[in-house]
């Protein structure tokens, strides 16, 4: 992948759960030096400073959706910045927690839509968040970007949804905590996924290049979504809903790496890290290590496979 311009979009949404604190979220991937471990491989970068909610009438307390006015105000904000910033370089999402999606997903694929090109999206995470806020039992929203941006019914006083991802051009990792009307859902569906158990017997490299080769041979953008959960909690403490079992930092970083080979990534969130949790910002210092191997850093340069 050659130079980019990375666009850091702070999105400090805290709405989409009850437990707060991933508002801290971009200001820990400032302090940890995010920015630098950028330049210092050779990209540009461009700080848009902080998103804000779009103006929405007050939440009541004890709804069954927990914050939903201020979720939807989020959405339209970070459709509208993910959308513009699409046409600078490469978005990335400073989040927040996973509701950010919401906003960002549908605004890359706005973008792509433009471009006539298909839109990607690589989900790494415990969950799947396929949830609509008819079948969500927590009433937590960060439980429904991908219910949202693959066109799901029940997102009443959303925004309309106006070019929904392909469920076959959704893949997930890392999968191991699955509600059971996701796992209906999912089931009915073409999304890609890639649990846990799969990743122990198959490893990350065939099943992610086969995606990869499938988004390089349709000229896809592609989205990617990185929930601080997809790690195991013992490497990454830092976050609300910790499942253990998950992935190891190797797997991670390999990962990440594959992506910048690839030269496909055009978009990318990091969600759910709260600072309020974790020791000594270990957790947001993996963050940004992994974003900088998405991005280009390596041990050695070696040959660099082909996709598609
Ligand atoms: N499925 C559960 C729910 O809907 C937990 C969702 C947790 N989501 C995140 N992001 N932490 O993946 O409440
Ligand atoms: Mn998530
Ligand atoms: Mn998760
Ligand atoms: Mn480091």
């Amino acid at each position: 992948m050659s130079t980019q311009n990375c666009i850091l979009i702070g999105a400090p949404v805290d709405s989409g759960k009850r437990r707060a604190g991933c508002l801290m979220g971009p200001d820990a991937y400032r302090t940890v030096g995010l920015s630098k471990a950028l330049t210092d491989l050779g990209h540009q970068v461009t700080d848009l400073g902080t998103v804000t909610p779009a103006a929405h009438p007050p939440d009541e307390a004890n709804s069954r959706l927990f914050s939903l006015n201020q979720t939807i105000g989020w959405t339209s904000a970070l459709r509208d910045a993910a959308e513009s910033a699409m046409e600078q370089g490469l978005p990335i999402f400073l989040g927040g927690d996973h509701a950010l999606s919401l906003g960002s997903v549908i605004g890359v694929a706005n973008y792509a839509a433009r471009q006539n090109r298909p839109q990607f999206v690589l989900w790494l995470d415990a969950h799947t968040d396929f949830h609509t806020p008819q079948t969500t039992d927590s009433g937590n929203l960060h439980g429904t970007p991908v219910g949202y941006f693959t066109g799901r019914e029940g997102f009443d006083g959303f925004p309309a949804v106006k070019n929904p991802v392909p469920e076959e051009n959704v893949c997930m990792f890392g999968l191991r905590s699955v509600d059971t009307p996701e796992r209906q859902a999912l089931e009915g569906s073409r999304i890609r996924r890639h649990d846990m158990r799969d990743i122990d017997e198959n490893g990350i490299t065939g099943p992610l290049a086969a995606f990869l080769d499938h988004v390089a041979a349709q000229n896809g953008m592609l989205h990617v979504s990185l929930d601080v959960d997809f790690l195991d909690p013992s490497v990454a403490p830092a976050v609300g809903t910790t499942v253990p079992g998950g992935a190891t930092v190797r797997e991670a970083h390999l990962i990440c790496e594959m992506l910048h080979d690839s030269g496909l990534m055009t978009s990318l969130d990091l969600v759910e890290l709260n600072p309020f949790l974790d020791e000594r910002g270990r957790t947001a210092h993996l963050m940004v290590d992994l974003c900088a191997s998405a991005l280009g850093r390596r041990v050695f340069d070696r040959p660099t496979r082909s996709y598609q």
